[in-house]
């Protein structure tokens, strides 16, 4: 690469955000790492030797101050911030949550995306990652309120794609599976554990977040012309979200 193109990505954290940034850097980006939990994101910038910048990505004003730190040129844009929040059916389900996972799945997309926008239109060759989900494509009990937000934001990549078309910015939407992270599940399940560990139970080899990151890695770094629309990408176990091989 020969000049430094640079990346931002939201819910760096940990998870898929935080390996994806380890893996921008690898590739010479330089990485500006955003996500509410400062401590982490300095951290993280410190030992990749990127930047940190505060951001909850469902706060204009916090989206703004991203914006203002990015500066004018930015190359690759990952909005990988999200999350799932209960796994109640839709007769119980709390609307709150529901608030909750469309407000950060999709509206924190969409703000992040806007504010960011002219910084990748000023790089003349910029590149947007939308994590979506697997959840983004069917589906299935208990998972009414985060599939409703995934086919959110697989429905805002794709519109996205078709709005920016003719412009220098490539628009991709990476969907995993079965993706095993610290968090995910812990946060899904309201912190019970034993609920957590008993979605990947006796799963062989659930995808770790390494593997997103390095597909995010392989699309950003397709040559210019090359727009890699979407990956649905599961673990060789997972052949479809109800077909799960367990041992
Ligand atoms: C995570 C995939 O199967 O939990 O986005 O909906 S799943």
């Amino acid at each position: 690469m020969d000049q430094t193109r640079i990346a931002v990505v939201t819910g760096a954290s940990s998870g898929i955000g935080a390996a994806t940034a380890r893996s921008l850097a690898h590739e010479g980006y330089d990485v500006i790492c955003a996500a509410r939990r400062t401590d982490r994101i300095e951290a993280l910038a410190t030992e990749i030797g990127g930047r940190a910048v505060a951001c909850d990505v469902t706060d204009p004003d916090s989206v703004r101050e991203l914006a203002a730190g990015v500066g004018g040129v930015l190359h690759l844009l990952v909005n990988n911030a999200g999350g799932a929040f209960g796994s109640d059916p839709v007769e119980s389900a709390e609307p709150s949550d529901w608030r909750a996972m469309y407000d950060v799945n999709v509206i924190g997309v969409l703000q992040v995306t806007q504010s960011l926008l002219p910084a990748l239109r000023e790089s003349g060759d910029g590149v947007i990652v939308n994590v979506g989900s697997t959840a983004g494509r069917i589906a299935y009990e208990g998972g009414g309120g985060y599939t409703a937000a995934k086919h959110g934001t697989q429905v805002l990549t794709e519109t996205l794609r078709l709005e920016l078309c003719g412009e220098p910015i490539r628009v991709t939407e990476i969907a995993p599976g079965m993706v095993r992270t610290d968090e995910f599940s812990l946060v899904r399940f309201g912190g019970d554990q034993d609920k957590a560990d008993s979605v990947y139970a006796g799963v062989p080899d659930p995808l770790v977040a390494e593997d997103i990151a390095d597909a995010i890695a392989w699309v950003a770094t397709r040559p210019s012309h090359v727009n890699i629309d979407e990956l649905v990408i599961r673990p060789r176990a997972q052949a479809a979200q109800h077909k799960v091989h367990r041992v």
